[in-house]
């Protein structure tokens, strides 16, 4: 039976008798102003298009000459009016409309808003097959069996999701573009990503691809992808242009080069920005943009001599490349100098690159944070590293770093993996959809909290009284540190099941060559990453940051095991040891998740049955997940160590 699929946040429509007809001043054949013809009766109940003024919403153009998608909402004496300087911006006023009109606050208005980044993207790891490389959700939304799924009315209802949160990129196939993707570059694939393209286009929302930079061999049949070649450039200007003739409003191209097995510039001897400038320069004329990614590390190197450390790669490989790049590349940054951990500290690229467009990339797909199975809002992390001072100079903050160090602000911004796939509410986890919603919000007003972005996405996803409403956004908000407590303490990190990333596998990684390794052992854990006598990483960060997380005095507790390696006995800030800080957020972790199923199953009767099975079951699975985790951390912590829980429960419960 085919089963129609959520419409997540969107789902409610503005009941209001009183708004009954709209006006758009604009005529235009503007494909975004024909989205808006179609989304207004399905987000206002009974309204229909007006050919007067005065209806109860107008839509205007204004001659500000603004293109960032900025829009200002005021109360007339009919009703309301939606204005801004782009025909985007008039698309994120009539959402924001019908979210503001739905929360029920008119006080708010006259509303502006802003976006405080100005790149909004999700980057999709699909490949053709139609898996998802971190994919939780089912399978690809555009591929099958090698071959393009072709389901547009999908593809528009996810636009719509995107565009309604103000996400104005995608990039649709993995950054490992295996074989046959990295034939997507070919007019065939070409001429059915134009299908995809037209769409997402209509909703404000540019596309890109991922390339593999050796496609001039696998592709092309050269004998070279060298960068400096010019054989090679000539090759990559042809490849676009041709996909400009048939995509002219295609955004650019992504890519993942020297890292984790894929190709790149290093193969010729070429750094990365002799890599990233032949591509930029041959995208230009286009008006197209390279983003070029920083997460680049040699597996294998900490493997052969562990006085190596992985997280310095991306610094140490950019640093000096800063004011290198051509002006529409952009370097993509992980928020974390390892790999989308549960806690990291920040990547040292963010304030030490002055010169250099920038995005900064996130993760939303659960691959670390419990595969959207387990509940793990990701809204309250992200704020944290948006909200993080560098301190390289005053009041350096992440959140403003992006723009304020990209000499071209317009190629800068924030992306992030994303977490949808076939299953009908997209996101496998009914709750795993807030974060999506979160993140398109908070990336656009950078100053909303966890809490409100929560809240209203509670209150658009479920009909619930403030006090239920307030229970729901509860579990949300504390699940990231629920999820922290019960799996890696103090930011060790990676405890997890080698390659699959869910489940506790205390030395998975301990031997194996990928270089994140925790060095527990009888004495003390954690990897020793100081300049006195560790990797030298603290280094890399500004004098004041270095200095603290260089000394066991001030390095905050959250972060110890990342940058110190020390004794079970070690005393936290928080007059804890390091030993009895791991058993208590271990057996604390787990009780959490009771108290969610508590809370979940105290909302039985006011929830839609199938949003409240969902997470049910998925809550059942979390709590074994903690168990797991809980057990097998704390035996191998008492193993270690041999000291006892001072509270004297049985580590086994
Ligand atoms: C890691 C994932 C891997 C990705 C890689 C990346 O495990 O599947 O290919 O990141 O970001 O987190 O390129």
């Amino acid at each position: 039976m085919f089963e129609t699929r959520d419409l997540c946040w969107l789902t409610k429509k503005v009941q209001n008798p009183g708004i009954s007809t709209w006006y758009m001043t604009e005529e235009s054949e503007s494909p975004i102003l024909k989205t808006i013809v179609r989304e207004m009766p399905l987000l206002f109940e009974g309204i229909s298009q007006s050919q007067e003024p005065d209806a109860s919403i107008t839509f205007s153009l204004s001659n500000k000459a603004e293109t960032n998608g900025s829009y200002l909402i005021e109360k007339t004496m009919h009703g309301y009016r939606v204005t801004s300087g782009s025909y985007e911006g008039l698309l994120y006023g009539m959402y924001g409309l019908h979210r503001l009109l739905l929360a029920g606050d008119t006080t708010l208005f006259p509303y502006e808003s802003r976006p405080d980044q100005n790149i909004r993207m999700v980057d999709h790891w699909d490949n053709y097959d139609g898996s998802i490389e971190r994919g939780y959700a089912g399978n690809s939304i555009f591929y099958h069996n090698n071959s393009f799924r072709g389901d547009m009315e999908l593809v528009m209802q996810y636009s719509r999701l995107l565009a309604s949160v103000g996400i104005n990129a995608v990039s649709i196939n993995n950054v490992n573009v295996h074989k046959l993707e990295s034939f997507f570059i070919k007019e065939e694939a070409i001429t059915e990503i134009k299908k995809i393209a037209e769409i997402f286009s209509s909703y404000g929302i540019k596309t890109f691809l991922s390339i593999n930079f050796a496609a001039p061999i696998t592709v092309g049949g050269l004998a070279t992808a060298d960068p400096l070649s010019m054989e090679v450039g000539n090759w990559w200007k042809e490849v676009i242009s041709n996909l400009y003739r048939i995509i002219p409003d295609f955004g650019g191209l992504l890519v993942k080069a020297d890292s984790e097995g894929e190709p790149g510039p290093f193969t010729y001897g070429r750094n990365h920005d002799e890599g990233a400038n032949m591509l930029a320069r041959a995208i230009k004329p286009f008006g197209g943009l390279i983003i070029w990614r920083c997460f680049v590390y040699d597996c294998t190197q900490d493997w052969r001599d562990r006085s190596l450390d992985r997280a310095r790669a991306a610094y140490d490989i950019f640093k000096d490349l800063d004011g290198c790049f051509e002006e529409n590349a952009i370097l993509q940054i992980k928020n974390g100098p390892i790999d989308f951990q549960i806690r990291e500290p920040i990547s040292p690229l963010f304030g030490a690159l002055k010169k250099t467009n920038q995005i900064l990339e996130f993760q939303i797909t659960q691959e670390y944070t419990g595969h959207q199975k387990d509940i793990c809002y990701l809204v309250p992390m992200w704020k944290e590293v948006l909200d993080f001072d560098t301190r390289h100079r005053d009041n350096d903050l992440v959140k403003h770093i992006i723009k304020e160090n990209s000499p071209n602000k317009s190629c800068s911004g924030i992306a992030a993996v994303v977490n949808v796939g076939m299953d009908y509410n997209w996101t496998g986890n009914k709750l795993a959809q807030a974060n999506l919603y979160g993140y398109g919000r908070l990336i656009w007003n950078n100053e909303l909290s966890s809490q409100e972005i929560s809240e209203e996405w509670t209150r658009l996803s479920f009909d619930l009284n403030d006090g239920d409403l307030r229970k729901v956004s509860s579990i949300l908000t504390t699940s990231r540190d629920t999820y922290e407590d019960y799996t890696c303490p103090l930011s060790v990190g990676f405890m997890c099941k080698p390659s699959l990333h869910y489940g506790p596998d205390v030395d998975g990684y301990e031997y194996d060559k990928w270089g994140t390794y925790h060095y527990a052992d009888r004495d003390g854990v954690g990897r020793d990453r100081t300049m006195a006598t560790g990797t030298g990483f603290t280094r890399q960060y500004s004098e004041e940051r270095c200095k603290e997380y260089e000394s066991l005095e001030t390095c905050p507790d959250e972060l110890l095991l990342f940058f110190h390696h020390v004794p079970y006995t070690h005393v936290l800030h928080s007059g804890k040891t390091v030993i009895q800080h791991i058993y208590d957020t271990h057996f604390k972790g787990v009780e959490k998740v009771k108290e969610y199923q508590a809370i979940w199953d105290s909302l039985k009767e006011v929830l839609d049955e199938k949003a409240y099975e969902n997470v049910k079951t998925r809550l059942i699975q979390q709590e074994k997940n903690a168990t797991d985790w809980r057990d097998q951390v704390n035996t191998y912590f008492y193993r270690k160590s041999g000291i006892e829980d001072e509270r004297g429960r049985r580590i086994f419960d």
